[in-house]
């Protein structure tokens, strides 16, 4: 239809990624072989069976189970490399990455490895193709917090190659307050901050990386919509919500894509934004996630809308936003 083919020229930015959540299954096989690193299951057919989720802790523990094929620069950039490719198709002209780089530190990989391979990429794409974006530390908020501090000790000498904070994975029962001193820490560092929030936690979570966190954006925060008290307060103080469609209906976060409260979440009035998550995991890579809108409704002149929200939300300065814009 014209509507799914002027997608990919809606320039986008891409705000919710996880980089390891890239990893296609053949890669990570290539990767595993390369590096003699031997993966749970026998093969790609195998393992991409298993991508077959009924909650967020059963992805992760897959998602995490693939991670120890990552070890080099060369790694870590062959795998950025290959989504800012995938990603230009559908027009990202800008894309913040998150990275668990505790998890990386845990399985003894240099935290210059990790962002050297990371930043080599998104300097070749930012010279082949004019991508912008950059680094975002996701804290692993169910490992112990001290780790989170060691995370920031790795790179604390070089933390203008970062250019935010956020706070990740399993998610009930680590609520953000226990990370108050981590985020006041890497502000007082210049780096922007964001987590999920409200993805399988309550409202109360999304409250508390706002006022205790002090978030410039909400990742997910979808459960934001029980609660109208925090819907006026994300609409008054203008904090997007990354929005990851696909992500939410293959971890169960939501029954299907007709009841997923986006649209309610624009009639409130939220700044939202639509992202791919854990593309090779959940069945997409943004333009799919946008595509998927239109399945349930969204209009060519919604979705032009949604584009340039995630613009306006990102982190790229003034005259890259009106580049874009
Ligand atoms: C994640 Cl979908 C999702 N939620 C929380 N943490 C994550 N890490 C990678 N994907
Ligand atoms: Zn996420």
């Amino acid at each position: 239809t014209p509507l799914l083919d002027a997608l990919p020229r809606l320039p986008k930015a891409e705000l919710h990624l996880h980089v390891e959540g890239t990893l296609e299954p053949e890669l990570a096989f290539a990767l595993a072989q390369r590096n003699g690193v031997v993966l749970p299951y026998p093969d790609v057919a195998a393992l991409r069976a298993a991508y077959d989720f009924g909650d967020l802790q059963s992805f992760l523990d897959l998602y995490y189970a693939c991670m120890p094929v990552l070890r080099t620069a060369e790694d870590f950039h062959d795998l950025t490399a290959a989504y800012l490719e995938r990603s230009h198709r559908d027009g990202v002209a800008h894309a913040e990455l998150f990275v668990d780089l505790q998890v990386h530190l845990a399985n003894g990989i240099p935290a210059d490895a990790v962002l050297d391979g990371m930043l080599a990429a998104l300097a070749e794409a930012r010279r082949t193709r004019g991508t912008t974006g950059g680094v975002i530390l996701a804290v692993v908020r169910d490992r112990p917090v001290a780790t989170a501090h060691e995370a920031l000790d790795a790179v604390a000498h070089r933390v203008h190659d970062l250019v935010g904070i956020g706070l990740d994975s399993a998610e009930v029962g680590y609520p953000p307050a226990l990370f108050v001193e981590v985020f006041e820490r890497a502000a007082a560092l210049g780096l922007h901050r964001v987590a999920h929030a409200g993805e399988e936690g309550p409202p109360s979570y999304v409250v508390e990386a706002v006022e205790l966190l002090g978030v410039e954006r909400v990742d997910h925060g979808i459960r934001a919509v029980e609660d109208p008290t925090l819907l006026a307060l994300l609409v008054e103080r203008g904090i997007p919500l990354t929005v990851c469609p696909l992500s939410n209906v293959r971890l169960r976060a939501v029954p299907d894509l007709a009841s997923h409260p986006i649209r309610a979440l624009l009639d409130a009035g939220v700044a939202v934004t639509v992202n791919s998550d854990d593309p090779a995991y959940f069945g997409g890579y943004v333009g799919a996630n946008y595509a998927a809108l239109v399945q349930v409704g969204f209009t060519a002149p919604e979705l032009a809308r949604l584009a340039a929200a995630s613009v306006r939300a990102s982190f790229a300065d003034d005259a890259r936003k009106a580049e874009l814009l």
